[in-house]
């Protein structure tokens, strides 16, 4: 029976069953959840104890889903200082995976696993894929990066829970990535949206049009995207274009999706319980109104994270979703509160840059980053001032110089940047907070 209705295109999967429970159902199962979190970090989390015992908080405290304010904000700071497993609350024989993303500075954030979390990441991708109406016989090429980074790893095990056939291609190698859409007959791609314009870009150079492929539909997330992008997508590759969207700190992918009606997210709040707060004052705004999304992880075991500041800006869409799920909506995701921006996939805080010219000797404190994309790839140049000093230097001193901060660059990124060296004084002083940050994009 199962069998049958995943093989159904666009039928329903018995995995997204929990995204139509009835409200009090799902209301009841979210505060019994929450509790139990709130209960675990409480008990196994040195921060988290000593933080609900600051504030006066006690996991008794949580009798209704309201009473969530009560509870204190994580941040991505707490991740950094207790680097790299203070946050967990399992031993480690029960943690078998760990991944990692950027930090604010040169070491990344950590993020645990037990088995039952990964069962949880692959049920959440599979409603995923299911909603994007993807279903077992398809052939998912799973263009997300495999490793620490988060994208590569969900997807895949999801889309093999789903049913389908996984092609683990990773990131990269863009004429590689158009032979097997191709020769493989590809049905669905999991990629940045970037890369996907990338890939159509240089499928027109090869003489291949993606609208005579099999070609039926992108899962595309991972970074800041557009409607008008969507539309190019959609266009030119004759395919529905569907946004996910996720971070490493709640679970990865998974978090939330669009579905086929495409209006909006839908927030898997069985598992990630979400609030939109201001975000300078903290304090939940009206629905419907634009601030910070917070959420709390209310069955991730090994590492549970509660009120994370995702920094994500976005409001709840207050009208009944198209599909008839229950589950709240979000609008799609486009800018942030802080000065985090996303390059080729890779989250990056203009602090991490600093850090990495710092560690070179005769560039100041004075920079600016530029971003720029062309045909869909990301283009980052850091230019730098250097001391006067150095800057008398020979040709080839200063040539060495740069290839020393492009190097420190990419060993704290895992990024290449282009490195400009500009003369003393050049690079504007701000008396604020400085605009390091030049995005050119326009995306
Ligand atoms: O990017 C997880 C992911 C992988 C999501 C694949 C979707 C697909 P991180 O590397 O931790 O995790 O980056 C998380 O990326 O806080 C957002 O700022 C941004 N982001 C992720 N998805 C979207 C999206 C993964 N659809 C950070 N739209 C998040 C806009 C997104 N921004």
């Amino acid at each position: 029976m199962i069998e049958q209705w995943n093989d159904t295109p666009g039928g329903f999967h018995p995995a997204s069953a929990p995204d139509y429970l009835p409200l009090p159902q799902l209301r009841d199962l979210q505060l019994r959840r929450l509790r139990a979190i709130a209960a675990r970090a409480y008990e196994h989390v040195e921060l988290y104890g000593k933080r609900m015992r600051e504030s006066g908080v006690t996991p008794d405290d949580i009798q209704s889903l309201d009473d969530i304010v009560r509870l204190p904000f994580t941040q991505k700071t707490d991740l950094r200082d207790t680097y790299p497993f203070g946050l967990f609350a399992s031993p480690m024989p029960e943690i078998v995976r760990l991944h990692a993303s950027s930090g604010t500075t040169g070491k990344p954030i950590v993020v645990a696993y037990t088995r039952e979390d990964l069962q949880v990441w692959s049920s959440v991708m599979v409603r995923t894929f299911a909603a994007c109406g993807l279903h077992r016989g398809d052939i998912i090429q799973n263009a997300y990066g495999y490793g620490l980074f988060t994208g590569g790893l969900g997807a895949h095990y999801g889309a093999e829970a789903l049913g389908a056939t996984v092609i683990p291609i990773s990131g990269g190698n863009t004429d590689r990535q158009i032979m097997v859409m191709k020769d493989f007959g590809v049905t669905a791609i999991c990629c940045t949206p970037s890369y996907f314009i990338h890939l159509i870009d240089r499928g027109e150079e090869l003489g291949i049009d993606f609208r005579e492929l099999p070609l039926r539909a992108g899962i595309f997330g991972a970074e800041p995207w557009t409607e008008g992008m969507r539309q190019y997508i959609e266009k030119q590759a004759g395919i529905k274009a569907y946004d996910i969207y996720g971070l490493s700190e709640i679970i990865g992918p998974g978090v939330a999706s669009e579905t086929e009606t495409q209006d909006g997210l839908v927030i898997f709040e069985d598992h990630f319980y979400p609030e939109i707060v201001d975000p300078d004052t903290g304090k939940p705004v009206p629905d419907g109104q634009e601030g910070e999304l917070v959420l709390t992880t209310l069955s991730k075991w090994a590492m549970p994270v509660i009120r994370y500041r995702t920094h994500d800006i976005t409001a709840f869409i207050t009208t009944p979703s198209g599909c008839g799920r229950t589950l709240r909506r979000v609008h799609r995701v486009t800018h942030r509160s802080d000065d985090m921006f996303i390059i080729r996939g890779v989250n990056v805080f203009p602090s991490q840059i600093e850090v990495a010219l710092l560690s070179v000797e005769g560039t100041l404190p004075h920079y600016q980053i530029v971003l720029t994309r062309e045909k869909g790839l990301d283009q980052i140049e850091v230019r730098v001032e250097v001391t006067p000093e150095i800057f008398k230097d020979t040709i080839s001193a200063l040539e060495g110089l740069q290839a020393r901060i492009s190097h420190s660059i990419e060993r704290t990124l895992g990024l290449r940047a282009k490195v400009r060296l500009v003369e003393p004084n050049t690079i504007q002083r701000s008396e604020g907070k400085a605009r390091r940050v030049l995005d050119q994009r326009n995306l």
